[in-house]
């Protein structure tokens, strides 16, 4: 199966993420696909109406999107080891993530109002606003400790991608300054195989 991802997205991060710490690498291609809203990928639309990356294309020809489906799909391949399967754990498991996907959406929104809408189309309301909320989870995921014991689970993979992409494209943010857990939490993660492959990079 092939999945298009770019080594600058944090949702392709996610699955790219899951492939490495679900053993499947040798079972995955990556293909680098650029994408934009603005400028829509004509061959990625084929596969996926939505045109976003990640998007996974199985043997068979099907399509799976987006990457909360592509991450669960992949650890079904493997045993289940990211997401819980029942109970309390999976539902707090699912929160975190889209706790972090949320974050993501603020973020990617953000880049993309600053990098891409032209400057006098701009809304300084709007970056207030999907600031506001990049905030508010950041100072969640604070609170929440993600699991430093060992565990490394969809929950927490979503957030050394938020943390890994305000580093890359908002480095103002400054979040270690104010997020101390995060700061030394992030540190221990880092030195996973799976998270420094998968380093952004424009
Ligand atoms: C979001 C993917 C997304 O926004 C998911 O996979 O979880 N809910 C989806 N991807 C961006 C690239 S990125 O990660 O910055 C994307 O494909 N943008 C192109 C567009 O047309 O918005």
């Amino acid at each position: 199966m092939q999945i298009n991802v770019n080594a600058a997205s944090p949702f392709a991060r996610k699955v790219r993420i899951v492939v490495r710490e679900a053993g499947l690498a040798d079972q995955v291609r990556e293909i680098e696909t650029a994408v934009s809203p603005v400028a829509p990928n004509a061959d990625l639309a084929g596969a996926n109406p939505l045109v976003k990356i990640p998007t996974l294309l199985l043997d068979d020809g099907r399509a799976l999107y987006d990457s909360r489906v592509i991450c669960e799909y992949l650890d079904s391949l493997a045993g289940h080891r990211l997401f819980p399967q029942s109970g309390m754990a999976r539902w707090q498991s699912l929160c975190m993530q889209s706790l972090c996907d949320g974050i993501l959406d603020a973020a990617v929104l953000t880049r993309y109002e600053l990098a891409i809408r032209p400057q006098a189309l701009r809304w300084q309301d709007w970056v207030d606003g999907q600031r506001a909320k990049i905030n508010g989870g950041l100072a969640t995921l604070e609170k929440a400790e993600p699991n430093f014991g060992g565990n490394f689970g969809i929950g927490e993979i979503g957030a050394a991608c938020v943390l890994g992409y305000l580093d890359f494209r908002f480095p103002d943010i400054e979040w270690r300054a104010t997020h101390p857990r995060l700061k030394a939490w992030f540190a221990t993660v880092s030195t996973r195989d799976s998270v420094r492959e998968t380093a952004p990079r424009a």
